[in-house]
């Protein structure tokens, strides 16, 4: 979501802190802005709505030269995207930068304005600049003061302060929202995602909750939740291979869907024996407590909980164990009855999700206490994330860095890795039926080869969605695990094309939604070749009965073809456990293509962001 950028350095450092800003832009794009304490010993900002192109442009033609300084680019929550919401906020001789919420801003704000206070924007942001302020008459030192400051803040953080009092020093605190020291020689650097820094070093020091930095060109001091003085420590980054061009591709989106044949390989890459999955994938003590899991609880949101839904049928299904999905933002604030001996189970594309975050420390807690959760698993994209540091056990999904906010590659991998563990689960416990890891694993080192043929169908499917550029709703329905797969489809249209789109398991249309049907409303069907395909192909008959038009991406084997108002697409045939991955396909590319032909901006669609670090 919102990005943090910070530099203190003998050069100027505003190309910096604006090209840290360009690497993180699509996470949040609705404003930016930078503040730097120029060579005139002033604290001076440029603020710009829109994208940070717009205050690069600003920048142009007004440069900022300094060598101490903060950048950010917002994602709102709290005040409408503009110039005076925009951070950095001013407080006196502060400049502030905030990624999170602080729900205590109304109470703060009341206070301070008591205090004489004048707040210029209606951000919960802003109540942190003038609080610092306040505090900074009684304790002057800038890093003190912080310190204090964060005890009255309630919600989350990361932020980045610097003062004209004291401008050699860039001052930091985190509280649920991540921040990455960048280690230069002579100069360092701030950030809340090391991507932002890669420029500039390949040193970093990650900052853990309650977590207070004082950095300085020479030195970084760093105290934990408890106020003691901490040494975190430095990782160096080697992964140079991160590619953020679009290559031959129009968007990010659709070089991210071609990209699954080899992100699928490289997530089973090392972790399959010959007719088998490797347990210890899943980190060293995995056989040992995968043998007392009788129980599977998923916790995600969006597309990783759809991820997880479809989980829920394989595991059922293959290895027997009992497993329930929710979202997390609903779990956090709910009484659970834990099951014994329950495996909790995160997904998350970036590791970082606040809901996410904040289920698997409320599980944690949990299990300190008698009957509580077994152990936690993350399913993740990203090796130095949040979730990853604090869960028991680990699959990473090597989806690579994925930039579309839609996500498509993280979920196709993220399913992957799913069916490994409901391979290894099903293995340990002794739970499969005769010859199905062995089939499964031959089945998946094939699937790339599959989504690659489904990939090729791409024309096809271009040609599809002129049907639905002028529509206003659409249905997806899918039965079984394609139910889930029917769910990401909804969501990847709406999320870029801005067409309302639901899902439903299609038994429930005639319970309802069968009443929205007409022609005016596509119906898309995801149907492989399994015993739910004649009940399914009832379901569609109903929708031709009241004349909405059917779109059904079919196993080639399954005897639908073209009729009035029918439009097949042929996909290659697949096991049916894999069809899920399969069928994700031509969905990803069909709200692709719904969106290019509606003009909307695809990578970075209105109100959204990457990587969901806040609440
Ligand atoms: N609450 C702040 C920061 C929002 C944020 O972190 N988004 O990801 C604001 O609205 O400006």
């Amino acid at each position: 979501m919102c990005g943090i950028v910070g530099a203190v350095a003998e050069r100027n450092i505003t190309a910096i802190l604006l090209e840290g800003l360009k690497r993180l832009e699509y996470r949040g794009y609705d404003s930016a802005g930078v503040a730097v304490f120029t060579n005139d010993e002033k604290l001076e900002r440029m603020r710009r709505p829109g994208k940070v192109s717009e205050l690069e442009n600003a920048l142009e033609a007004e440069p900022l030269v300094g060598r101490l300084g903060i950048a950010h680019t917002r994602w709102a929550t709290h005040g409408a995207p503009c110039e005076r919401n925009a951070h950095p906020h001013f407080s006196g001789d502060l400049a502030v930068v905030h990624n999170g919420i602080i729900e205590n801003h109304e109470a703060l704000r009341e206070q301070l304005k008591a205090l004489g206070y004048v707040f210029t924007s209606d951000t919960d942001t802003e109540v942190i600049a003038h609080l610092l302020n306040h505090k900074l008459k009684d304790l002057p030192d800038l890093t003190a003061a912080l310190k204090t400051t964060v005890k009255e803040l309630h919600g989350a953080y990361g932020l980045a302060v610097i003062s004209a009092k004291q401008p050699d020093r860039l001052v930091a605190a985190r509280s649920g929202s991540p921040l990455v020291i960048g280690l230069g020689l002579g100069e360092n650097f701030l950030a809340s995602d090391q991507l932002a820094l890669r420029q500039v070093t390949d040193r970093f020091m990650y900052l853990e909750e309650g977590d207070i930095a004082e950095i300085r060109r020479d030195s970084v001091h760093i105290w934990d939740v408890d106020g003691k003085a901490v040494e975190r420590e430095t990782v160096q980054y080697r992964d140079g291979a991160e590619a953020a061009d679009k290559g031959e591709f129009r968007h990010f989106m659709l070089k991210e869907i071609h990209e699954q044949p080899s992100v699928v390989q490289r997530t089973l890459e090392g972790r399959l024996s010959p007719n088998g999955v490797l347990v210890q994938a899943f980190g060293p003590q995995a056989a040992e407590l995968f043998a007392k899991v009788r129980n599977v609880q998923i916790v995600a949101c969006g597309t990783s909980y759809h991820a997880g839904m479809v989980a829920r049928y394989w595991l059922e299904e293959l290895a027997g164990i009992p497993c329930q999905v929710e979202v997390a933002s609903e779990f956090r604030y709910r009484k659970v009855v834990v099951q014994p001996d329950t495996l909790f189970v995160t997904i998350s594309q970036s590791g970082e999700t606040a809901d996410t975050l904040a289920a698997l420390r409320n599980a944690k807690e949990l299990s300190r206490e008698e009957g509580g959760y077994l152990a936690s698993l993350a399913i993740c994209n990203v090796g130095i994330s949040s979730l990853v540091r604090e869960s028991d056990l680990t699959l990473l999904t090597q989806a690579g860095r994925e930039i579309g906010v839609a996500s498509t590659k993280a979920f196709t991998t993220q399913l992957v890795g799913l069916l490994l563990l409901t391979l290894s689960l099903g293995q340990v416990r002794g739970t499969l039926a005769k010859g199905v890891e062995a089939t499964l694993v031959e089945e998946l080192r094939r699937l790339p080869t599959r989504l690659g043929e489904a990939l090729a169908m791409d024309s096809t499917v271009e040609k599809i969605a002129e049907l639905f550029a002028e529509k206003n709703h659409t249905l997806f329905l899918g039965r079984g695990a394609q139910f889930p797969v029917a769910m990401e489809g909804a969501l990847k249209l709406k999320e870029i094309s801005y067409i309302h789109a639901e899902a439903y398991p299609a038994g429930e249309l005639k319970h309802g939604p069968l009443a929205l049907v007409d022609n005016d409303m596509p119906v898309v069907t995801v149907a492989p070749n399994n015993e739910l395909l004649e009940k399914l192909k009832s379901n569609l008959q109903e929708v031709r009965a009241r004349g909405g038009q059917l779109i059904v991406f079919a196993d080639e084997r399954s005897g639908m073809t073209n009729g009035e108002g029918t439009h097949v697409v042929h996909m290659p045939h697949i096991h049916d456990i894999l069809s899920p991955i399969l069928y994700t396909i031509p969905l990803q590319l069909l709200s692709y293509y719904v969106a290019v032909l509606k003009g909307t901006d695809v990578d970075q669609p209105r109100n959204l962001a990457k990587s969901v670090t806040v609440e």
